[in-house]
């Protein structure tokens, strides 16, 4: 049964509660639901229901469509100033031994290392500490372009932004301005954790607050660029907490226009000052993703980052309202595995990926950091997979007699 058909079906339901009914309606029209409807989906919405609206709202805007790139992640550091009681990544600067910190070298040669390689872009996140200032950064991006014009730079978040910017005495639209100019293509979703204070305050105390991030990617927007959004969810929040942070994205959004996709992350609990906060179930997960896509009317995308939740989740995810998986990743990232998720060394091909996709009945696109089709897969055959393993292998035994 086709997604209209499945959500008609079930505005047919008399069984159904009749405000779950009235969104359903709402959403059949294409009318944006309020923050209390929100907050109602998230407490009376069962699975079913969820899937059936985020599901029928994903493929009137994408069809079967599902996105992924081909990516590296640069870390310069895991050493930061901030201490998030979520990250299992960072190690305060007293911790200084257990932790990196690469060079402008180090990481032009991981740059350099993708040479030949169809790589479309580096993602860039890490720790914040004084001595990667804004010079540093500019430079950063500079030599990178100057290497490899084409590769796609989305690096540091308004968490970075906000204290390099302080440092160097600018203020956000003159610094963000000279980023772009630096290099710098787009902006990830990272550092938006939970906005509303209540909660900010009690995991990510004293990096840039809400106000402050929104501020710093309404200002790239205003220079023609995009970005993305994440929430961090699955601890000590509550629903209406997870519909104020996304009242404020779809807010912003209506205003710029600027965000392509959101990114919710599951909270992971390995090693660090939240581990005994239990995790989020994987039904849980599959509704926020409904929710998202339900809520945000506005956002062009959600995307389910595969390296923290797993290949079979994020498959299960496409029927959940989720169009975009993330990227090859090539294990260059070390954020979700230090806190427990089940990829230790993320990494995929591009086959993987497309086969990922197709198993769960979808459509695989790659595409550029922008959403520009790359490849279009429908009808790309893979050659055979070859094995080396001999064929004596497979002979039996002789059984002595
Ligand atoms: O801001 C840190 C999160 C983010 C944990 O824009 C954790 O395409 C769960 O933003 N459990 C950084 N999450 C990563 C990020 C991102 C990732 C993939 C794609 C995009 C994109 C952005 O990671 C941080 C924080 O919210 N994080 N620790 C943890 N224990
Ligand atoms: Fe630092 Fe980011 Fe970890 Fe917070 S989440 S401690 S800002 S690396």
């Amino acid at each position: 049964m086709d997604a209209g058909k499945k959500l008609t079906f079930l505005l047919s339901n008399i069984h159904l509660d009749n405000r779950l009914k009235a969104i359903a309606e709402k959403v059949y029209h294409g009318v944006r639901i309020s923050e209390e409807e929100g907050v109602l989906l998230f407490e009376k919405g069962e699975l079913g229901y969820l899937g059936t609206l985020a599901n029928f709202i994903r493929e009137r805007r994408h069809g079967d469509l599902t996105y992924f790139n081909r990516n590296f992640h640069i870390e310069p550091t895991n050493l930061c100033v901030y201490d998030c009681k979520f990250c299992s990544y960072s190690r305060l600067i007293k911790e200084r031994a257990d932790g990196w910190e690469a060079t402008m070298e180090e990481m032009l040669s991981q740059v350099q290392s993708y040479d030949g390689e169809p790589v479309t872009e580096a993602h860039i996140v890490g720790g914040v500490l004084p001595q990667y200032d804004m010079a540093f950064y500019m430079e950063l991006f500079s030599a990178i372009k100057r290497h490899r014009p084409d590769l796609h730079i989305k690096a540091l978040t308004p968490v970075e932004y906000h204290y390099i910017f302080k440092k160097a005495k600018v203020d956000y639209a003159t610094g963000m301005a000279m980023m772009k100019e630096a290099g710098l293509d787009s902006m990830p979703g990272g550092g938006a954790e939970i906005f509303h204070p209540e909660i900010r305050e009690q995991i990510a105390k004293d990096k840039c607050d809400a106000t402050q991030w929104l501020q710093i990617h309404e200002v790239w927007h205003q220079l023609g660029m995009h970005s993305n959004a994440t929430m961090l969810y699955g601890h000590i929040e509550q629903y209406w907490h997870r519909i104020d942070h996304m009242e404020r994205l779809r807010a912003l959004q209506d205003t710029t226009g600027g965000f392509q996709t959101f990114v919710p992350l599951k909270f992971r609990n390995k090693d660090n000052q939240m581990s005994h906060v239990a995790e989020s179930s994987v039904i849980e997960d599959l509704k926020n993703y409904a929710v998202s896509r339900i809520y945000l009317d506005n956002f062009p995308h959600i995307k389910a980052y595969w390296a923290m939740i797993s290949r079979e989740t994020a498959q299960l995810s496409l029927g959940f309202g989720v169009d975009d998986i993330d990227g090859t990743l090539d294990d260059t990232t070390k954020i979700y595995s230090m806190a427990g998720a089940e990829e230790q060394h993320p990494a995929m091909s591009t086959r993987e990926l497309v086969e990922l996709i197709r198993n769960a009945g979808r459509h695989p696109i790659e595409r550029d950091t922008l959403y520009r089709v790359i490849t279009d897969y429908r009808d790309v055959v893979f050659e055979e997979k070859t094995t080396s393993t001999p064929a004596a292998y497979y002979q039996l035994p002789v059984l002595n007699k």
